[in-house]
């Protein structure tokens, strides 16, 4: 593809500009005076072994980020760095016997050597390695800080138990009901847990979502709902015949008079006290305990309850009473782990009270409508109070307050707020993380390793023919677990701030670049990783680490890179590379020539074979045309279909701008020529384009400025203009703006085109506000009322000029007759009115 003289010498010209720029230290991050800071980051990757072409999409949105932002004068932050804890390591350590260590250093050399041909502006001086002790010692210390500060906490809980990965997993990692990674059905166990308190911020959380307005209003919402606030009431019902009370949350006081029923959860205290001497109810409670602790599982689990004979008086009924169950579908972690259940206005608790044949009592009607007779449908509308002694008549909300006042009257309750968000878990019976700095002494329990003694490092010589903790069984009083790998991920964003500190985190660098001004990644990270570095946030500056109250101002979500499917007539998948077409232009096989089936384009992913490599791509056509491909197609935030045909297409339009200079270089002027006037409307055409794609890479509409820099350059290459100084400031013009997408080939064109200096420290253009106002309008010539020419003139010209010109335009309709008058409406119409 290199090497002819009309051609662009693609790789020799993208390896020696790597090479001037990392030379010059460009992309190093300076803190000039006087100067704004740009932090741009996108999320770190995983050392999987080899980049593929989502790493492709996200690194190239950020480096059109990166250098735009440079161009524009910003002290720019873009580093990169490795998450580089996780089970893969682990796997990979099992099968094929090397450390995990060796393992993920390797793959880290090879991902950032095909990182490096990708030419991005990146600080390479930053890089960082969450699995090295430089790196972790610092969470060690922020761990036993979050301890101190009581933000961190261990207790013997419920917890989610994948039985492939042999490890717990948080409920975030529990996607219905299965383990996010293995797939396997999740059991629950009881285990003594680190967790982090996320819940000390929840509504801190939630109301600051309104203030990241550079945030996706789909993952705010998805945060929101994660969260899940929920306004409502503790109710206490007294047990028959004994004091003890039952307190349940619930979020519809104003049902109470339609209760049918209590449910407790089968973890619930008097659940298990009562399973103690009945041994049915302990067999229930077993059978419950196959689920896991997710909503997921528990929601779409069938309903199951066990009646266990107590029975509690109704807060507001005298004399009336209520059976209590032990429920599969109550959970222990929200609420009381205790419910009341109103079965006419829950399809939950109606499908519960059809199968137990319990009561269902409707006291909801909609406003100014009949009530149809509920039988397996709940209504859970809106409406009016009905059957409910002092709430009837009520709206929903009125009875609310109204119920809540009475039964803080009676003592029977109180109005108060629940969350659905939990503490974080983070304990895993992984050997690839980083350790928990805590020591079980056998006299005094969980005690801290003193921050003296940080790190406290992975044993290196462990063996890996067994899975879970390697460490586990000696006689070791170490903590052998090791950390949920979100917990790097949680503050890397502030280790690059100032990546060799010996503190960690450097409070000056960090109020200097925090927060990042634009964190790009996948929408898969909505929950998780962005929650967590918000709780992290809000914890590191309760110690004093930061000053921020977010980490992340602008965050943009990318699609995802997909590619046709192939099968052949066994319906194995089949790599892009093995398909081709016959003489006839149907799909075949390379090798075999047997017919091949086109499914669907999804998802490159290695299951379905549709990957396509990207050192391949850039070894073919050079990083410039895959960076083109990449944001020319579609809007990043939409998926994009990777083919053949299109990456063919970026490539040739970069040799056809590579041609452009090349046959106008004899007759360019020099540089700095200043464009005369002939050839205007080409510098109307070229501001206009600045203009044009300067806003589009403030919104990130990447495939709409590449769309007008192809169009100027088709302007370009019909122009007639004969001022060649005209012709420079075009080309360059291209150049320039095509910088952050294509860094390497405009680069190579600014210094054919005459430039000493480097293009990536040039300013990036300004649009002259002359040349973009339209200077010409279209006027309508009438003759008495009636359309008879239009004409082309200068807007605001003379009025003398406009009615002459007028005038001359319809002469052939006025046949001589008397010009009574001219009326000139300026820039639109002329009305020439005659007898
Ligand atoms: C009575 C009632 C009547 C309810 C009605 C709903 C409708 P959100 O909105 O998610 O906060 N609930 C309370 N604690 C529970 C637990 N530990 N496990 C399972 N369910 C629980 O949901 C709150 C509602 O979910 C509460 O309001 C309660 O049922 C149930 F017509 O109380 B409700």
């Amino acid at each position: 593809m290199s090497g002819n003289d009309d051609r662009y010498a693609v790789k020799d010209t993208e390896r020696r500009w790597q090479a001037r720029w990392e030379q010059e230290g460009c992309f190093r991050a300076t803190e000039r005076a006087g100067a704004r800071k740009y932090y741009v980051l996108e999320m770190f990757p995983y050392p999987s072994g080899r980049i593929h072409m989502g790493h492709v999409r996200n690194y190239t949105l950020g480096d059109v980020v990166a250098r735009y932002k440079r161009a524009q004068g910003f002290d720019v932050l873009h580093p990169m760095g490795w998450d580089a804890f996780g089970l893969p390591a682990e796997n990979a350590a099992i099968e094929r016997g090397v450390h995990p260590a060796a393992w993920t250093r390797q793959n880290i050399k090879a991902m950032r050597d095909q990182f490096l041909t990708m030419g991005l502006s990146i600080d390479w001086a930053r890089e960082i390695s969450t699995c090295e002790p430089e790196y972790y010692q610092h969470e060690q210390r922020m761990f036993l800080d979050f301890l101190d500060k009581g933000l961190a906490y261990r207790k013997e809980s419920w917890v989610n138990w994948d039985p492939v990965e042999n490890t717990v997993l948080a409920n975030e990692q529990v996607i219905d009901g299965k383990g996010w990674r293995s797939g396997a059905v999740v059991e629950r166990r009881k285990l003594s847990q680190w967790f982090l308190k996320i819940t000390a911020f929840s509504d801190d959380l939630l109301e600051r979502l309104k203030d990241l307005e550079r945030w996706p209003e789909k993952v705010r919402t998805m945060q929101q709902n994660w969260i899940g606030r929920s306004e409502g009431a503790k109710v206490h019902f007294h047990v028959c015949g004994q004091e003890r009370t039952i307190e349940v949350f619930t979020t519809r006081p104003d049902t109470l008079f339609g209760a049918s029923f209590c449910a407790l959860s089968p973890h619930h205290p008097m659940s298990l006290a009562l399973a103690e001497s009945n041994p049915k109810l302990a067999a229930f409670i077993s059978e419950c305990d196959k689920l896991g602790t997710s909503e997921e599982a528990i929601e779409t689990a069938e309903k199951q309850g066990f009646d266990t004979g107590l029975r509690v008086h109704h807060p507001f009924l005298e004399g009336s009473t209520l059976p209590v169950y032990v429920a599969n579908f109550v959970l222990m972690e929200y609420g009381s782990g205790a419910i009341f259940a109103c079965p006419a206005h829950d399809q939950r608790d109606l499908d519960f009270a059809r199968k137990y044949g319990l009561p269902v009592k409707a006291v909801v009607a909609p406003q100014g409508g009949e009530l149809e007779p509920i039988t397996t449908e709940a209504f859970t509308g809106d409406g009016v109070l009905i059957n409910s002694g002092f709430l009837d008549g009520l709206s929903v909300p009125e009875a609310k307050s109204a119920a809540i006042a009475k039964l803080i009257k009676l003592g029977q309750g109180e109005g108060t707020v629940q969350y659905r968000l939990r503490d974080w878990g983070v304990s895993r019976q992984r050997y690839w993380g980083c350790p928990i700095p805590i020591i079980h002494c056998t006299s005094c329990g969980a005690v801290p390793v003193p921050k003296s003694q940080l790190p406290v490092t992975l044993p290196e010589d462990v063996e890996f023919d067994s899975p879970g903790n390697p460490a586990c069984g000696k006689p070791a009083t170490r903590e052998t677990d090791t950390f949920d790998t979100f917990f790097e991920s949680s503050w890397y964003f502030a280790r690059f701030c100032s990546p060799t500190s010996a503190q960690g985190i450097d409070r000056a660098a960090v109020d200097h670049w925090l927060p990042v001004d634009q964190y790009i990644g996948g929408v898969e990270h909505a929950v998780l990783h962005l929650l967590y570095s918000r709780f992290f946030t809000r914890a590191l500056k309760a110690c004093g680490y930061l000053g921020v109250d977010e980490p992340f101002e602008g965050l943009f979500t990318q699609g995802m890179i997909c590619h046709e499917t192939y099968k052949d007539s066994s319906g194995a998948w089949l790599e892009p590379e093995l398909v081709t077409k016959s003489a006839e232009g149907t799909p075949v096989h390379v090798k075999t020539g047997a017919p091949v089936a086109i499914g669907r384009s999804e998802k490159m992913s290695k299951s379905k074979r549709n990957t396509v490599d990207p050192s391949r791509i850039i070894d073919a056509y050079g990083a410039d045309a895959a960076r083109f491909f990449m944001l020319s197609d579609s809007p990043p935030d939409r998926d994009l279909d990777w083919s053949d045909a299109g990456i063919e297409g970026a490539w040739r339009y970069l040799n056809r701008l590579w041609r452009l200079v090349q046959s106008n270089l004899s007759v360019l002027p020099p540089v700095g020529t200043v464009p005369g006037a002939d050839g205007v409307d080409i510098l109307r055409a070229a501001h206009k384009t600045i203009d044009a794609v300067t806003a589009d890479l403030e919104k990130f509409r990447f495939n709409t400025a590449v769309a007008r820099i192809r169009e100027f350059s088709n302007t370009l290459a019909e122009a007639k203009t004969k001022d060649p100084a005209v012709l420079r400031f075009g080309l360059e013009t291209i150049v320039r703006l095509i910088n952050p997408m294509t860094p390497h080939i405009a680069e190579e064109l600014w210094s054919t085109l005459g430039h000493q200096t480097l293009l990536t420290n040039t300013p990036w253009p300004v649009a002259e506000a002359r040349y973009l106002v339209d200077d010409r309008v279209t006027l309508a010539i009438q003759v008495n009322g009636k359309l008879r020419a239009t004409l082309d003139m200068t807007k605001g010209a003379d009025r003398a000029l406009v009615e002459a010109q007028a005038l001359d335009a319809v002469k052939g309709f006025l046949s001589g007759a008397e010009v009574r008058k001219v009326i000139v409406v300026p820039d639109r119409i002329v009305n020439v009115v005659i007898a």
